[in-house]
């Protein structure tokens, strides 16, 4: 799905359908308007790095950035933002976050800001994140097929982010609205009833870090059957079932929220939070946090 091109045409319709009335455009769900974003990034991932444009050197500013995030290379890839907690020693930082696939070393010396959840090759996702001053690191955690993630790979780049300059004003949004809010609970996902084409807030109201990866799957799963791809899933097990990994929000610190823009096809998913605690890698899935859903 091209998610980034669908976002402009409001709607992924050939030129043919949109020839006819648009009886299926819905109405906005909600009142809350998407904020405007105050930079706009281009990110291409591949093998194993990534090629941001405009070139963050040239200077990022604080607030809410528009991500345009394609997957050029041919495996699956991420783009996650960590923001270093002020007064972190780098090289205590680094040493945490060597060896450690699992980033469970690293993740309490940053906050998590989020980003998109992983997507195949040739695909492309749309999501927004409030970046915070300082120093930002933007990084792919997806393993590869011997279980070392691409950040280890060189799929990893910081970014140093200056204040907002004051010129935008949190209530001067695009104009557009939220379709609908996902929340990550304590209890675990929380997605709305529909979930049609559109912006959703993404909040982690737990006191834990949350992503939401969403797989679209080839039908639903029989008894056990989600219990046994997350299974798959944490140990890098290729899974029994086929799926089709098709983004979401990359990974969110308690309180942070993020959004996310949506176009899924109708059909059945699963979605997992592969984050582990600080300091211990087991991801979160494994103690229950996914969910399946039908469109
Ligand atoms: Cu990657």
């Amino acid at each position: 799905m091209a998610l980034a091109t669908s976002f402009l045409l409001v709607g992924a319709c050939t030129q043919d359908e949109r020839a006819e009335p648009a009886t299926d455009a819905a109405p906005p769900a909600t009142s809350e308007l998407m904020p405007e974003p105050v930079q706009e990034l281009e990110i291409d991932a591949t093998e194993y790095s990534f090629t941001i444009s405009p070139d963050p050197a040239g200077g990022l500013r604080a607030g809410w950035t528009l991500l345009k995030f394609h997957n050029t290379g041919d495996e699956p890839h991420q783009v996650m933002f960590a923001r270093i907690k002020d007064g972190v020693d780098m090289s205590e930082l680094a040493a945490a976050g060597a060896g450690d696939s699992s980033g469970a070393g690293a993740i309490e010396f940053v906050d998590m800001i989020g980003g998109v959840s992983y997507i195949g090759p040739g695909q492309d996702t749309t999501a927004m994140v409030d970046l915070s001053e300082g120093l930002v690191m933007a990084m792919c955690y997806v393993p590869d097929e011997h279980g070392v993630a691409h950040a280890l790979m060189g799929m990893s780049t910081s970014m140093t982010v200056a204040p907002a300059d004051g010129a935008a004003s949190p209530s001067t949004g695009t104009g557009e609205h939220v379709v609908g809010s996902i929340e990550l609970s304590e209890d675990g996902y929380l997605l709305p009833d529909e979930m049609g084409a559109g912006w959703y807030h993404v909040v982690n109201t737990d006191d834990a870090l949350h992503e939401l990866s969403l797989l679209r799957l080839d039908g639903p799963l029989d008894d056990g059957g989600a219990a046994q791809l997350v299974d798959d899933l944490a140990a890098n097990r290729p899974p029994e079932v086929a799926l089709e990994a098709v983004g979401g929000m990359g990974a969110i610190s308690a309180g942070f929220d993020g959004y996310l823009y949506l176009d899924l096809a109708d059909g059945d998913y699963l979605a997992v939070d592969f984050m582990p605690d600080p300091g211990d890698p087991r991801p979160h899935m494994l103690d229950g946090y996914f969910g399946e859903f039908s469109i």
